[in-house]
């Protein structure tokens, strides 16, 4: 057998690009593709997203690599293999409260390692109608707590229902499980884009902290009626959400949603346990969090520890202080977070996906694709797509089915094929209308807000087209 130069995992990390060479290992061997990468039948985009890295997180998610034949070519560009040394990085005990954070997927786009923040590469973002849990965006404002499901209690009360106690069986066995495919978005989808317009202050999500899920758990409306509480309550009122991730000065995660929504069966709010068919994933709130369809992310609280019905929104700092919108004109001399209503249903929203901003796409027929979606269920009916900024227009094709009216929580797929002519330069821009004929406003500046969230602009790709 042939003797192959020992390399460390730090040394096949330098080559992630066809001008360094690109890099990938399968088990312990080393393997330069880098005269692949133009054949790869799945796309020169997709395979360079496992560059520098291990092939096996990938392949995980596209079952096509399980055959024969690929790995079979695959030997044919071997150059090395692992040092002996390489066993994967042991966890050190250290005083850093992120030590138990969970593995996470390689090709997440990091925003911010502690806590993480992370978003599916656009490559791979709208290349499934359900994001694989392992892409799903992560968006965690504090380290992930670890849960011992055997101890798991859930503690539901207030005023008007008797307080109860849930263990995870309980809640499992208890409630018929209901299932909603939803998306979930956070308030700050495409913040820089937004800070290209001015500075904000906030994470720098490009377009991916968007995802879909298909959840599964009890409704919220089952167990508040289980304990007690009445459909309809007098006056105003609100169900509170605690996580069990805390921050050092013990106060929880922490958001609110209006009573009506939460026992509302048309709302199909959940005590969600299931992802995708899987028990929820630690960075998605093992073993059970709130997912609220239509509504911003940040509602939807994780490893859900407490739910409270109140006279009052949840004084959580993210639900008082943060996660609100304001006029171009407030700066944070001047905002008075008391002034404007927390963020609930999400406006109508839409993303390029393909092609990439900067890419060189070849003549003939290019396929524009995306997605959309709207807050509080409002579906979305039209997608509009330009190549020449904005002055003349085309109707994408919309994929998948029509879903029911009023809950339409999930988003949907499109795609736009055109016929394009060597040397153009195109900028290529979408947006969408959803059922109430709401549509994106066609910049930034307008919507520009001190924190950056509800980024809903009109998406502009600029792209050149090889001769
Ligand atoms: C398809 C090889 C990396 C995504 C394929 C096929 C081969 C291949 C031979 C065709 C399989 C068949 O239809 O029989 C490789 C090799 C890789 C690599 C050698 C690394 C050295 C990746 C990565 C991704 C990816 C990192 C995703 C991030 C895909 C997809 C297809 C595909 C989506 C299906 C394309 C289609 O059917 O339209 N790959 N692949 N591949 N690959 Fe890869
Ligand atoms: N719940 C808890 N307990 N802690 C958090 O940091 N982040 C919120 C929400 N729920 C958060 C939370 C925000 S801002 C968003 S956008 C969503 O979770 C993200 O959910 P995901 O990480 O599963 O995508
Ligand atoms: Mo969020």
């Amino acid at each position: 057998a042939p003797r192959y130069p020992r390399y460390t995992r730090e040394e096949v990390g330098r080559h992630r690009s066809p001008q360094d060479r690109v890099w990938v290992t399968h088990g312990t061997d080393v393997f330069d593709v880098t005269d692949f990468v133009e054949l790869h039948p799945g796309g020169a985009d997709k395979i360079l997203l496992a560059a520098g890295g291990a092939l096996e997180p990938f392949w995980a998610l596209y079952a096509v690599h399980s055959q024969p034949h690929v790995l079979e070519l695959l030997r044919e560009y071997k150059v090395g293999e692992l040092s002996p040394e390489e066993a994967p990085p042991a966890a050190a005990a250290t005083g850093d409260p992120f030590t138990g954070d969970p593995p996470r997927h390689p090709g997440l786009r990091v925003n911010s390692q502690k806590p993480f923040n992370a978003e599916p590469p656009a490559e791979l973002l709208a290349e499934r109608f359900l994001t694989p849990n392992e892409l799903f965006f992560t968006r965690n404002h504090l380290p992930v707590p670890a849960v011992d499901p055997g101890s798991y209690r859930l503690r539901v009360e207030g005023p008007g229902g008797r307080a109860l106690s849930l263990s995870l069986p309980e809640l499992r066995s208890r409630f018929p499980k209901h299932e909603v495919t939803a998306t979930l978005q956070c308030a700050g989808n495409r913040r820089a884009e937004m800070s290209q317009v001015r500075p904000v202050k906030g994470l720098p999500w490009d377009i991916g902290a968007i995802s879909t899920a298909r959840w599964g758990g009890a409704r919220l409306r089952d167990v508040l009626l289980h304990a007690g509480f009445e459909e309809q309550r007098e006056g105003e009122w609100h169900v509170c959400f605690e996580g069990l991730d805390a921050d050092a000065g013990g106060a929880p995660y922490g958001a609110s949603i209006p009573y009506g929504r939460a026992v509302s069966p048309a709302a199909d709010v959940l005590l969600a346990y299931e992802m995708n068919g899987e028990e929820l994933p630690r960075d998605h709130g093992f073993p059970v969090r709130v997912v609220v369809p239509g509504v911003v992310g940040a509602r939807s609280v994780k490893w859900l520890r407490r739910v409270a019905v109140s006279p009052a929104e949840s004084p959580s700092h993210w639900q008082q202080n943060d996660y609100k919108g304001f006029s171009p004109c407030v700066d944070w001399d001047t905002v008075d977070y008391k002034t404007a209503p927390a963020i609930q249903e999400l406006p109508v929203q839409s993303a390029i996906t393909h092609p990439r901003p900067g890419a060189a796409v070849p003549a003939g027929e290019l396929t524009v694709k995306g997605y959309a979606w709207s807050g509080g269920g409002r579906p979305v009916v039209r997608v509009d797509v330009s190549l020449d900024g904005g002055r003349t227009w085309r109707v994408a094709r919309l994929a998948g089915e029509q879903p029911p009216p009023e809950r339409a929580w999930a988003w949907v797929l499109w795609e736009l094929r055109a016929p394009v002519a060597a040397g153009a330069e195109l900028e290529i821009v979408c947006k969408a209308v959803d059922g109430s004929y709401n549509v994106q406003p066609d910049s930034h500046a307008p919507i520009w807000n001190l924190r950056g969230v509800l980024s809903n602009a009109w998406h502009r790709v600029r792209v050149s087209v090889r001769d």
